[in-house]
């Protein structure tokens, strides 16, 4: 019996509308109305501090379960602010970045602010004069870092009449960890006429960067008696060239360097490194937490100091930390 074209019609909605239906969130797809998406920017993998540092932020963001979109900036600044704009065109709640250089993010965090996303500064500083680009930082307090170098070898050379030659080898130039390492130092070694900082080279906090600044400063300015690096893969990458001109790190030349990651502790234990100022990238799970109480509307301190400690020749090697 041939069925009327009204019955044939009714049907064919009752099966459009199931289908549609059937489209509308799952109730456990709901769940994902909660879930936090947080945009991380990283700004690359220079160094052993920065691959402890992302593989923390991982770790943490996953055991928060939160839904992380990270991105490595190649150490690259407009990779890092091409980042940021893909975190705020896909709307996550939280976006947070550690910014390779302190000056340049005034668009892109305006962007952010204009689409109501917070933004955390971890680990490094911007420079900024708009209010409200950023609603908190977590990482080191870089100036102590540098005051902290400049006291121990005060102290190192307490009782001697110097002079002493003193080479630097700077991390990224213009980012904080440089800024304040480098201002901090010489605001206690300036103190102490003994005291002549002879050559400072940038090494961008790489290993390799450390052995060419090492060989710079070995053939401009021969004859040092000590040498701050501002991170332990620079330092790493001196003693190698060091030891290939048959100076005796730790002995020959005082070593100063910052991190305390798992080279720099080993070169400490080895006595080729004499003091180690740890700049902690363990901030992982503190920095969930800012994000969940922004998330959940709750006041959050504009600043959050890491707690570091420094390590020397004689410090106990059985309660050095342990590093991966
Ligand atoms: C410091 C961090 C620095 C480390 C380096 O917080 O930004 O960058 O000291 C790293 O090892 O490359």
């Amino acid at each position: 019996m041939k069925k009327p074209k009204v019955f044939i019609i009714f049907v064919v909605l009752v099966f459009i509308f199931v289908c549609f239906s059937s489209c509308k969130k799952a109730p456990e797809q709901d769940a994902f109305q909660d879930i936090i998406v947080f945009g991380f920017s990283q700004l690359g993998d220079e160094s052993e501090w920065r691959s402890s540092s992302t593989a923390d932020i991982i770790r943490a963001a996953e055991d928060a379960g939160f839904q992380l979109m990270f991105d490595n900036a190649q150490q690259k600044q407009a990779n890092q602010i091409k980042a940021l704009r893909s975190f705020i065109l896909n709307r996550v709640d939280v976006i947070a970045f550690c910014p390779i250089v302190e000056e340049g993010w005034d668009n892109v965090l305006t962007e952010a602010k204009e689409a109501d996303i917070p933004v955390i500064l971890v680990d490094r500083y911007i420079t900024t004069d708009e209010d409200g680009l950023y609603c908190a930082f977590i990482g080191s307090d870089f100036q102590w870092q540098g005051e902290q170098a400049g006291e121990w070898l005060i102290g190192k050379c307490r009782g001697k009449h110097g002079p002493f030659r003193v080479a630097e080898i700077i991390g990224t130039e213009h980012s904080s960890p440089t800024i304040g390492r480098y201002e901090g130092f010489r605001d206690v070694i300036g103190e102490d006429s003994r005291f002549e900082i002879v050559n400072s080279v940038n090494g961008d906090f790489m290993r390799s960067k450390g052995r060419e600044c090492m060989e710079t400063i070995l053939s401009e300015t021969p004859d040092i008696d000590v040498l701050y690096a501002h991170n332990d893969d620079m330092a790493i990458g001196a003693i190698e060239i060091m030891e290939e001109h048959g100076i005796n790190p730790g002995k020959d030349i005082i070593i100063i360097s910052v991190d305390a990651q798992k080279s720099g502790i080993e070169a400490l234990k080895e006595g080729k490194i004499n003091c180690l100022v740890e700049c902690s990238p363990y901030v992982g799970d503190q920095l969930m937490d800012l994000v969940r109480k922004i998330v959940a509307g709750e006041d959050v301190p504009m600043t959050t100091y890491t707690i570091e400690k420094v390590y020397t020749e004689n410090s106990d090697f059985n309660t050095l930390p342990v590093r991966p």
